[in-house]
């Protein structure tokens, strides 16, 4: 065959590649109209995108380069010298340097290490510069059994060549705690570095997401010394009330604002439904009453335009991506990516960009497979995109333009 007879047939295999793809793509996107062959008796008011049949995109725009690996890493977070934090969820946290150069920081507090549970988020507090304060969430071993979220405070002097957290302060405790897994745990600083925010999954009792009186499936709202802020919805209320920003949460492993002031978080489905929600103040979010998902046994679970009292998530998955870490992207390498939000997946072994419309509105615009479960995403100073693997040997990988 000469050049132009491989080139047509290459072309018209592109083509029907390209055909089959948009066909499996619709009958995916709406089952229950292909299933059926009619129109939906009713239909959601608002126009929710499923984002989980949407095909991975190519061929990547990035160069992933391996820079290190940990043993299970669950957080990473950028010092302002660009070098980095990185937890592992057995207990450990390193101090990396750019080029991969690990020193481990000691000071760590005994963790409950258990199935989802162990060390988990680390965050530069706003005025590191300042008072060299970072925070960082763990699950807390209990004397009778089971562990409780904690998020803690310390100071770090990242030019010590033996760094060590000094000054370790636990600035919330979850009461009571769990043996369950779900513990959330997500910190989020408000873009004016005076408070912030943390998310607490349900610890795999899905009815407590729903308690008023109990730290599970919420977002908490704090000041920096894990005060009550006045403009909390249930300020005056004391508790757990007095903390709660937003209810019925399951599995929220996502946490970020976006450039305009807006919180957003994901959290995972159970079988099917992971979302990205648009936070609102005193809003609820419906789990374990509502879901795009079903229960693992196959039960169905009410969907949420049947209860109009549950705020709806702005984009879901089914099938599931498992949603793990987020982060808006402002910097310079990647200028067409501004604006977004970039979420790791453990189910979908990748990325994916989500995008916002001035009326509030989010769609997936890419979904990348890197073929390890993403566990977090950061951005570096320099504008590169940083993830970290869910595995005994998880990788470190920075993305850069191809
Ligand atoms: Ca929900």
């Amino acid at each position: 065959m000469g050049i132009s007879g491989r080139l047509n047939h290459q072309t018209l295999r592109a083509a029907l590649r390209a055909a089959l793809m948009v066909l499996l793509w619709q009958s995916l996107a709406t089952p229950s109209l292909a299933a059926a062959g009619r129109q939906p008796i009713s239909q959601p008011a608002s126009c929710i995108e499923n984002a989980g049949p949407l095909p991975a995109s190519h061929p990547l725009p990035f160069r992933a380069q391996r820079v290190a690996t940990f043993e299970y890493p669950w957080a990473l977070a950028f010092l302002p010298d660009a070098r980095l934090l990185v937890t592992e969820k057995p207990g450990r946290m390193f101090l990396v340097t750019q080029d991969g150069h690990k020193t481990e920081i000691n000071g760590i507090p005994k963790v409950y290490y258990q199935g989802q549970n162990g060390l988990l988020d680390v965050a530069i507090a706003p005025g590191f510069a300042r008072d060299a304060a970072i925070y960082f969430t763990y699950v807390q071993p209990e004397v009778r059994g089971g562990g409780s979220l904690v998020l803690a405070r310390a100071r770090l002097n990242p030019d010590d060549p033996h760094p060590r957290l000094q000054q370790l302060t636990t600035i919330w405790r979850q009461t009571p705690p769990s043996t369950g897994g779900q513990p959330g745990g997500i910190i989020a600083f408000a873009p004016d570095g005076q408070h912030l925010f943390l998310s607490v999954g349900d610890r795999q009792e899905p009815d407590t997401a729903q308690d008023p009186n109990l730290a599970r499936g919420k977002i908490l709202h704090m000041n920096l010394d894990g005060s009550t802020p006045a403009d909390n919805p249930k300020a005056r209320q004391g508790g757990i009330r007095a903390l709660t920003w937003s209810t019925g949460h399951r599995n929220p492993y996502g946490l970020a604002f976006a450039p305009d002031g807006q919180l957003w978080e994901h959290e995972m489905g159970p079988r099917g439904g992971d979302e990205l929600n648009r936070i609102q103040r005193d809003g609820n979010y419906g789990w374990p009453l509502v879901s795009y998902g079903d229960q693992y046994s196959g039960k169905p679970i009410a969907r949420p335009p049947s209860r109009p009292e549950f705020l709806e998530p702005s984009i879901y998955w089914t099938p599931v991506i498992a949603p793990a870490g987020m982060v808006f992207y402002s910097g310079a390498l990647f200028p067409a990516w501004r604006g977004s939000a970039l979420i790791g997946g453990l189910q979908s072994r990748g990325l994916v960009r989500v995008v916002f419309a001035d009326d509030g509105s989010a769609r997936q615009a890419d979904r990348w497979t890197l073929g390890q479960r993403i566990r977090n995403v950061a951005v570096a100073p320099d504008g590169a995109v940083w993830t970290i693997g869910d595995q005994a040997q998880g990788a470190l990988m920075r993305l850069t333009p191809r």
